[in-house]
């Protein structure tokens, strides 16, 4: 695989050091522009077995998150318009486009912190689940701008995610409240909108987040909270417009508890969960707000679809 860096992140992907869907895709770009930067191949068609084997190595350490796959396909996108090409300006155009993806990620968050801090309201109380660095821009941002805001946090079981948040969010000066995760119907009628991130959203407008996001949602729509989701346009999932299911990922019971204190007892431990679109009130996302049911031709548009190609 080359260079060492390369594995490491691929493993810390993996092991959920490097976690977010944002982070991961950012993290695989800047995988992909090491190994360009350090590949030994001698020939082109040398150099993209080398990348397409990065690739696939990334590809395999988490399967949810649609952000991987996406920035993958950014980078390589860019090799393949290349075709032919000399060896020094496939390198080239590795590195160049991983930029742009860490580079249009970045500034994504920015600016849906912008866009969505519009819909957060003087006075507001929020809720929101796991650890988004796109849902914390927009608590982050309204509250900058001088909004007197309060922000329930779940605790987000197994890994505790809700944690980060907390610190984030009190260190930034935001009132916040740690809650366990089946507190939420219990404070649901304190809260006036939830805001939420997003590691897949389906062509249906079906949003695939941390476990427990669909319970919240629920939660909301039987209170009549709004719910909100914050997500890159990089987190629409193009498959999904071909029938494709979003793969959840079952992580180890061990994350859980210790599986040996509890013999012929079976633990699952499945790490994200489907929100259906009507219990999401509307996506912020870096092109602008949009309703659930626009997902479809946002990817459409964002990967210039045509009827009968097979997308990722
Ligand atoms: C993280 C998670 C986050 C989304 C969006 O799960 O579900 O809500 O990835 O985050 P995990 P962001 O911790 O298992 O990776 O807005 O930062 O991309």
């Amino acid at each position: 695989m080359g260079h060492p860096d390369v594995k490491r992140i691929a493993r810390e992907i993996r092991t959920m050091k490097i976690r977010g869907a944002g982070r991961v895709g950012r993290a695989a770009a800047t995988a992909l522009k090491l190994a360009a930067k350090s590949s030994k191949a001698s020939t082109s068609a040398g150099f993209l077995k080398e990348i397409e084997e990065v690739a696939s190595h990334l590809l395999s350490t988490r399967p949810t998150a649609v952000s991987l796959p996406n920035a993958v396909r950014f980078v390589t996108l860019g090799l393949k318009r290349e075709r032919g090409a000399d060896l020094v300006t496939l390198r080239r155009a590795a590195i160049s486009r991983a930029d742009e993806f860490i580079r249009m990620s970045r500034m994504a968050v920015k600016t849906i912190g912008e866009i969505g801090a519009r819909r957060v309201s003087d006075g507001d109380v929020l809720m929101t689940h796991c650890n988004s660095d796109c849902a914390l821009a927009v608590i982050k941002t309204a509250f900058e701008q001088g909004k007197h805001v309060e922000v329930f946090v779940t605790e987000s079981r197994p890994a505790r995610q809700g944690l980060i948040s907390v610190r984030e969010l009190s260190r930034a000066g935001v009132p916040t409240t740690l809650i366990v995760d089946s507190a939420v119907r219990h404070f649901i009628r304190d809260v006036d909108k939830v805001i939420v991130g997003a590691d897949s959203i389906a062509a249906n407008g079906a949003v695939i987040n941390k476990i427990g996001t669909s319970q919240i949602a629920l939660a909301a729509h039987e209170a009549r909270v709004l719910f909100f989701v914050a997500a890159e346009s990089y987190k629409f999932h193009p498959g999904t417009l071909v029938g494709r299911l979003v793969e959840i990922e079952e992580r180890p019971p061990e994350e859980i508890v210790k599986p040996k204190r509890f013999p012929r007892v079976k633990i699952r431990n499945p790490v994200f969960d489907v929100t259906p679109p009507d219990y999401v009130d509307l996506i912020i996302t870096e092109r602008g707000i949009i309703p659930p049911s626009a997902a479809y031709t946002i990817i459409q548009e964002l990967f210039e679809w045509r009827p009968g190609e097979e997308l990722i």
